[in-house]
Parts: C-alpha cells; sequence; structure tokens
C-alpha cells in the first residue's frame, strides 16, 4: 500500500433526507400478506387518487390492459388471472408514473440547475411527472421550454456537426417498447454507430455472455409453468420478496405441488424465510417458511459453492448419463478438474461447512427436476460469467435443460429489458441481424462492435464521445463510479433524456442539455390519431401486448416510438427507412419486427392471441444448443478465494423495499426494519463489536481499488445484521460512488457492485469531502485498521 494515496470524495447531495430520523428495528418481518396490500392502496391512493387507482389498478397485468412497468417476471396464463394481478411494488411503479403531481415551466424557472444538483434523487422523483420539452442552453443556468420541433433540431444539429457517429452514444433504459426499441436501434444504426449501452450492461450482461457460451442462447430455459411444476428450486443472489414479489407467488404453488426450495443468500431476506399470500384469505393470517433450506453464503462464494455441488453429484454419479452423452462436451476435463476440489478453499470461499454444502448437494442429487434462479447476486462480481457457468455445470450434469420442471433462470430486472435486447439494442449485435436489416431496408449497418456503459463512460471522460442519449432510465445515477460518471457527462457536447420523472442525469450534464418527457406505459398512446399499443417481453420469452388506459398528465408529451422517428426524420437525409408511416402506425414497426427478428415471424397477429406467444428457446425446445461444438458446454474453472485485506470488508450494494433502481418510492426498508433514511451500513453484528463501532454510530465507506485512488462515501449509519462475518451492506445508488469504473466482470464488463473491498473510518478520518477530487491525504493514521481474523488475508 503506497503512503500517498489519491482522495476522491465529491459532496452528495443529502439535504432533503433527514438521516438522524432513521429508525431500524430488528424483528423479523414477513413479506407480503395484508400490510403489503395497505402499503400499496395507500400510496395508489396518495398518489393518484381513488378513482384512477381504481381505472388503474384493475387493468395492471390484464390481457387487454397493461404490463406492469415494474420488474419482468411474468403473467401466469390468461386462464390464471386473478382480478387483482399485481404486487405491492408494481402498485407503487404505477402510482410512481401515475401521479398527479406535475411539473411546469415555472418549476424550471425557480429551480436553478445548480440547485437541482444540491438534491437528493428521492427529492428529484417526487417533484412529479416532466411536461413539455425542456432545453438548457450553453452557459445557462436554467432549463427553459422548448418546441419539440427545436428540440430535435438542436439534436440533429450535434449529430450532424460530429466527425464522425461514433462520436455519439445511445443508452437505453429496460422499459422501453418492443416497437420503440426496434425503430430505436434503427435509427441508430442508420446514423451510423453500434453505439448502444444498455441497462443490461449492469444487470445481467453476465447471464447472458455465460448462457450463448455454454448453451447457445442468452435466455432462460424455463417457463412459468415449469416453475410450479420443479421439484427443487435455488434461489441464487436474488430477493424476489421485494424485487420480484410476484414470484412468491409461483413458489407458493410450486411448494404447494410438493417442490422445494433452497435459498442462497448473505442475507434472510424475507420472502424466502416468511412469506403471506395476501390473494389466498388462509393466507392472509397464516405464515409458511418459503425456504426448506437457507444457506448464509459469503459475497462472491458461489462459483465455489457450484463447483462443489458438481464434485459430490459426479462422486456419487447422480449423473444424467444419457443426457450429457447426447448433448453435452467438456465432462472429462470436469470431472478430472472437480476430483481435485480442494475444499479449503471451498469453505474460504463461500463461508459455509462441508457438511453444509453436502447437505443441499444431497437435495439437488435426489431431484428429478430442478431449476436455479438468479439474479444480481450472481452477475455482478468480477467472476459472474465463469460463476454462471459454474451453474450450467450443475445443471448439465443432471440434464436438468429442456426437461419440464427443470432448467435455469436468470430474473431478468426493468419490465422489457430481455424485449429490448431481442429488438437489437445491443452494441454487440451479431452478424445475421445486421444481415436481416440490410436485407429488409436496403442500407449496410455499420458492423464493428459499439461502446457498452462502462465503455461509454470511458469514452465520455477521453472526448471520444461528445453526444449523449438516453431512451429512458437514469445512466447518471445507475453507472458505477459516481465521481467519475458524473465528469464524464460534464465533458459531453450535448446531454439528452428521454424521460418521465427528473433524476440526477437532468442535472448532471453536458454543455448544451434536453429533457424530452414521454407517455408511460400506463397511458392512452393516440399518435398518429389512432390508439396505439405495444408489446414487451417478459422475463421467460413471452410476447405480449399493453394498451395503457389513462390520460396522459399533459398534452404536450410524445410516446417513445413518436420522439424516435421525428428524430430520425430530422437528422436523417434519405434514409430508406419509412419513419412517419412507422410513428403514425406502429403496426408498421410491428410488420418489420416479423421479418427482422428471429422468432418473430406473423408478429402483429401472434400479439393478437390472449396472452400473447412465448418465443422459440432451442435448448428448452428441443435440446439444439447453437453453440460452436453444437453441444452444451461443460467448463472447467479454478476456484479464487477473494482476497480482503485485514480490516477490510466485503460490501455489496443492494435495493431497499421501497425503491425502483434510481427512482426512490420511499424512505422505507420494511422488510429489514428500517425506516425513515436509506444512509445505512448494514453489518455483522460480531464484526461491529470486535471492530470496535457502536451500533448507530456514523461512519464513512471508504473503498480501496487497485488504482490508490480513494472513494469515499460519507455518513452513513451502522444497523448491526445478520450476515456471514466480513461482509457488510448499503444501498444503491447512495453507494455507487464506491465502485471504481475499470472493476468490472470479465468477459461481460459488468460494474462489479456486489463484492467492492472497503474500509470503515470514523469521520474525519478519511479526506475532507468538500467538493471536487482532493489532492494527497496520508490514509495511513487514523483509519481503523482492526485485525479481524474472520477476514482472509
Ligand atoms: N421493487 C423493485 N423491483 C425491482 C427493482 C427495484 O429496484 N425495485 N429492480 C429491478 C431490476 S433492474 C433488477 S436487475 C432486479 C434486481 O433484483 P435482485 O437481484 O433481487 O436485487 P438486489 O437488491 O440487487 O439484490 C441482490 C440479492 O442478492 C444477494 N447477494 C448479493 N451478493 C451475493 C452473492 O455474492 N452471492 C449470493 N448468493 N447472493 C448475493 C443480496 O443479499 C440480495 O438478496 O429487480 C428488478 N425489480
Ligand atoms: N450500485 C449498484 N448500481 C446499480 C445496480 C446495483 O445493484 N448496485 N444495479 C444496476 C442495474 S441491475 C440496473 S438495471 C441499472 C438501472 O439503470 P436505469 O435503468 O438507467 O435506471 P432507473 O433508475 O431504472 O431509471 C429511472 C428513470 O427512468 C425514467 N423512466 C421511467 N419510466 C420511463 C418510461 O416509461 N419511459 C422513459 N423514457 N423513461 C422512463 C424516469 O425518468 C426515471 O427517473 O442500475 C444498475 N446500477
Ligand atoms: S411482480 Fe413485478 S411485474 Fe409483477 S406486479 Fe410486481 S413489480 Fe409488477
Ligand atoms: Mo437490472
Amino acid at each position: 500500500m503506497p503512503a500517498r494515496l489519491r482522495n476522491q470524495s465529491r459532496q452528495v447531495p443529502t439535504r432533503d433526507i433527514d438521516e438522524s430520523e432513521v429508525e431500524v428495528d430488528s424483528t423479523s418481518h414477513a413479506a407480503a400478506g395484508a400490510t403489503a396490500v395497505a402499503v400499496a392502496m395507500r400510496r395508489a391512493v396518495g398518489q393518484m387518487g381513488p378513482v384512477r387507482t381504481a381505472s388503474t389498478l384493475l387493468r395492471l397485468n390484464q390481457v387487454d390492459g397493461f404490463d406492469c412497468q415494474g420488474c419482468a417476471w411474468p403473467d401466469p396464463s390468461p386462464d390464471h388471472r386473478h382480478t387483482a394481478e399485481f404486487c405491492e411494488n408494481g402498485a407503487k411503479a404505477v402510482a410512481e408514473e401515475a401521479t398527479r403531481q406535475l411539473l411546469d415551466r415555472e418549476f424550471f424557472a425557480t429551480h436553478s440547475v445548480e440547485d437541482l444538483a444540491g438534491r437528493t434523487e428521492f427529492w428529484l422523483g417526487k417533484q412529479g411527472r416532466l411536461t413539455e420539452p425542456m432545453v438548457l442552453r450553453p452557459g445557462a443556468t436554467h432549463y427553459e421550454p422548448v418546441s419539440w420541433d427545436d428540440a430535435f433540431a438542436t439534436i440533429a444539429g450535434h449529430l450532424n456537426r460530429l466527425d464522425h457517429p461514433d462520436q455519439a452514444t445511445f443508452y437505453t433504459s429496460g422499459k422501453t417498447s418492443n416497437e420503440a426499441a426496434f425503430a430505436y436501434q434503427l435509427f441508430v444504426r442508420s446514423f451510423g454507430t453500434n453505439n448502444l449501452p444498455d441497462c443490461s450492461n449492469m444487470c445481467h450482461e453476465s447471464s447472458g455472455s455465460a448462457l450463448v457460451d455454454t448453451i447457445g442462447i442468452g435466455k432462460g430455459s424455463v417457463s412459468l409453468e415449469d416453475i410450479h411444476q420443479a421439484k427443487l428450486i435455488l434461489v441464487v443472489g436474488q430477493n424476489p420478496g421485494t424485487n420480484h414479489p410476484r414470484m412468491l407467488s409461483a413458489l407458493e404453488e410450486a411448494k404447494s405441488r410438493g417442490a422445494k426450495i433452497i435459498a442462497i443468500n448473505p442475507l434472510q431476506e424475507a420472502g424466502l424465510v416468511r412469506f403471506k399470500n395476501p390473494q389466498n384469505a388462509k393466507g392472509l393470517t397464516v405464515g409458511t417458511g418459503m425456504a426448506d433450506l437457507h444457506l448464509p453464503i459469503r459475497l462472491n462464494g458461489d462459483l465455489a459453492f457450484f463447483q462443489a455441488v458438481g464434485s459430490l453429484l459426479v462422486e456419487w454419479d447422480a449423473l444424467d448419463h444419457d443426457f450429457l452423452e447426447q448433448y453435452a462436451t467438456g465432462l472429462e476435463e470436469y470431472v478430472a478438474h472437480v476430483a481435485d476440489l480442494d475444499w479449503a478453499k471451498v469453505e474460504a470461499s463461500t463461508g459455509l461447512t462441508r457438511a453444509q454444502i453436502t447437505e443441499a448437494a444431497r437435495m439437488i442429487a435426489d431431484s428429478p427436476a430442478t431449476i436455479t434462479c438468479w439474479a444480481m447476486g450472481i452477475t455482478q462480481h468480477h467472476n459472474s460469467v465463469a460463476t454462471i457457468k459454474e451453474i450450467v455445470n450443475v445443471a448439465l450434469l443432471q440434464g436438468n435443460i429442456g426437461r419440464p420442471g427443470a432448467g435455469v433462470c436468470p430474473v431478468r430486472g426493468h419490465s422489457n429489458v430481455q424485449g429490448d435486447r431481442t429488438m437489437g439494442i445491443w452494441e454487440r449485435v451479431p452478424d445475421h441481424f445486421l444481415d436481416a436489416i440490410r436485407d429488409e431496408f436496403g442500407f449496410e449497418p455499420p458492423r464493428e462492435h459499439g461502446l457498452d456503459t462502462v465503455g461509454s463512460i470511458e469514452a465520455l471522460r477521453d472526448g471520444k464521445v461528445r453526444v449523449f442519449f438516453g431512451m429512458g432510465g437514469n445512466f447518471v445515477g445507475a453507472a458505477p463510479d459516481t465521481d467519475a460518471t458524473e465528469a464524464a457527462m460534464r465533458n459531453a457536447a450535448l446531454t439528452v433524456h428521454v424521460s418521465t420523472k427528473l433524476n440526477r442525469s437532468h442535472v448532471v450534464h453536458g454543455g448544451e442539455a434536453l429533457i424530452l418527457p414521454a407517455l408511460g406505459r400506463s397511458e392512452k398512446d393516440l399518435t398518429g390519431g389512432k390508439v396505439q399499443r405495444v408489446t414487451v417481453e417478459d422475463s421467460m420469452s413471452a410476447v405480449h401486448a399493453s394498451r395503457g388506459p389513462l390520460d396522459p398528465p399533459s398534452e404536450h408529451l410524445k410516446s417513445e416510438v413518436d420522439i424516435i422517428c421525428s428524430l430520425a426524420l430530422a437528422t436523417l437525409e434519405d434514409s430508406p427507412v419509412p419513419w412517419a408511416a412507422f410513428r403514425d402506425d406502429y403496426t408498421e414497426i410491428r410488420r418489420r419486427i416479423a421479418r427482422v427478428v428471429p422468432g418473430c415471424a406473423a408478429y402483429d397477429e401472434k400479439v393478437d392471441e390472449p396472452g400473447g406467444f412465448v418465443l422459440p428457446h432451442p435448448p428448452r425446445d428441443n435440446r439444439i444448443f447453437e453453440t460452436k461444438s453444437g453441444k452444451a458446454v461443460l467448463t472447467s474453472t479454478p476456484i479464487d478465494v477473494l482476497d480482503v485485506p485485514r480490516g477490510r470488508y466485503l460490501l455489496q450494494t443492494m435495493r431497499s423495499h421501497d425503491q425502483f433502481n434510481t427512482t426512490i418510492y420511499g424512505l422505507d426498508d420494511r422488510y429489514r426494519g428500517v425506516k425513515g433514511g436509506r444512509r445505512v451500513l448494514f453489518m455483522n453484528p460480531d464484526d461491529l463489536r470486535d471492530a470496535g463501532f457502536k451500533d448507530g454510530e456514523v461512519i464513512d465507506i471508504v473503498s480501496e481499488w487497485k488504482d490508490d485512488v480513494e472513494r469515499i462515501a460519507r455518513s452513513f449509519r451502522l444497523v448491526p445484521y445478520d450476515q456471514p462475518r466480513g461482509c457488510v451492506a448499503a444501498y444503491y445508488p447512495e453507494a455507487n460512488p464506491l465502485v471504481p469504473l475499470d472493476s468490472t466482470a470479465e468477459s461481460s464488463n459488468t460494474p462489479v457492485y456486489k463484492s467492492i473491498v472497503v474500509r470503515i473510518d470514523r469521520p474525519g478520518q478519511s479526506g475532507q469531502g468538500t467538493g471536487d477530487a482532493q489532492g494527497s491525504a496520508d490514509q495511513g493514521e487514523g483509519s481503523t485498521r482492526q485485525d479481524d481474523p474472520h477476514h482472509l488475508s
């Protein structure tokens, strides 16, 4: 460790939340149940009023209604839907969008951008819906109204003045409909670049990479019916009670048919420990334990865990030999590799005992049909791709792909993130997709791979990208290394955001900035003078239509499709794409989707079926593996134990029960017992005591990375919380300044949001945090460096 370090600590906005009010209640909390219904209704009625609430929530996830803009969990088949087919957090997502609070031009006249930049995401989001296009002219202090035509002309001017199309980057968040996504990627490729970063780069990219390499397709292999039929379900690195609440109903259904559930998670997440189904009269009073076995794994221990399970399956000969012989390759190397398994390493990496792992492996060996579900606890580590390949190994050993009730199930985040990829939002889209575009539209799309999320930040920082365009999302809030990302955005000539609500990306801006307000999923889309509908794809590859029931909050909003097509018309000369026809009738887009996107033949007709249609998935449907060898691939990876120096901890950043990514619904994490604040650091009670801290003490979190820059996030309250020793947890996005930009997963380039090496300092021990990145600060003195025997060194 060098003696002098640079110290980076920008003052982050905190002033709208009085964190000293935070209350912590350590009693355990059941998920869902009557409280969930009450909270959902209170929030919905509070923001939308009773009439809007009733007319909206009853249309949510119904066949003739609109798709929930929350997570990507699938809907039951049409004949199995309830009248109220949504969860507490789905209701919050709808209420947040359908709020009656509006943000008008007076608001922007009153609040300078500097003022807004001092506000929390919570405050910004609560100001209401954006109602008209706004521009921040170069050097201006305030956003001011701009006409749509001027806005498009401004963007087109910037784009057409670039030396090369690769000097612009076009981000997508995962709510964008299939129609908008298809039109958007077509516009970007017509303009001449594959710079199409998306939220997936920060999310399930690792799953896509691992699955393409091993089973030939980057999507999960199960349906909702498979979940219901499974005999064993592993829920790994996922908190469904908060982030995919209706998944709990599916797990409950599986359990009622005799399935067992194993939860693998450093934390005892509420839905997996206790659950009450609000739709089941009995469930309102009776709690059922969901997980039959909970393994409190150390952060980043999953690769070792699955490899150990695989070695036991081999040892016990609990293998599907017919499947392996016919469909898989790599078995011989794998068997040799796991024969040498080093159990000491496995125990160090997982923090579990051999007996615990053996118990889980026994349940897996005994199960005739197993599904493994996972989310961000698996995908956001440096070795995530290898970890997911290890999950695939275990599935292949038992022939658990392409069999009812079995499979691999990456549970996607945003409601249409999977659909956006299917529609070509991908900086590395395969050549056959580009060929299909060329053949359909008669222009040659660029072939060179584009920039992903981290690549875009680096290119903005280095001045190689001059224009940032965001289709939804909150790039600045969601990206890693907040200071670096903010500096990169400020370096752009133009930043543009198509948005529904105000967020940090609007107030940390380029030389010129635009906010383009869009219709939300819950609203009537009358573009082109007719009622338009859009289509989306869920986490299990089911595609269906969505039509919003509500009147838009302002007559000046445009649909995302309209915005893209109008921008294309303003920017591109002599485009062979019929942009005006696309805009006026989305059916025209769907006709092209049918001809370009694999698996989408007769798209417009098929989405009309009640419940839509399911896209083909060769391994699931026919055990066809479109890899190089034509077979599913078993991989052999050495186990490396994440090295944490003494007195340091592994930090994960996660979601509270009261947020959707950077949109903060409220300040309560009911299931974890936190009320009224977000700047908390959950720490093992023994670690807390051994390090000499007090419950409730306010500390700074300092991330240590090989570039020797100290990244500091200040003023977090310590909360003793049951988890493996050496592990700590804080909320996203408050902890994002701690994630180094170049700390990313191998081959997927996903930021390492879930295993950050940190130390904990008392205030005043590290840097002063007065503003910009500071000069050198000697960290040798004053830092808390307890010698903790539980850390591996
Ligand atoms: N209400 C709500 N719903 C959402 C979202 C939201 O913010 N709010 N976000 C949406 C999006 S975009 C996504 S991607 C998903 C995210 O869904 P999740 O992945 O459930 O979200 P996180 O809060 O990041 O939770 C990560 C979980 O993994 C565990 N974990 C962390 N590290 C490890 C590890 O190394 N090993 C293991 N085994 N477990 C680990 C954590 O303890 C936690 O339970 O949810 C989607 N749905
Ligand atoms: N530390 C840490 N960082 C993370 C993660 C983590 O676990 N830890 N998770 C990562 C993951 S999994 C993801 S997916 C990303 C999420 O990154 P993003 O998808 O970029 O972020 P969101 O917070 O979902 O975006 C919220 C904004 O979207 C806009 N919006 C909402 N609805 C609509 C709509 O219908 N149309 C349009 N045009 N705009 C809309 C609103 O203006 C709102 O402010 O964050 C990543 N960042
Ligand atoms: S589980 Fe997800 S998609 Fe379903 S209602 Fe809840 S938030 Fe919406
Ligand atoms: Mo995500």
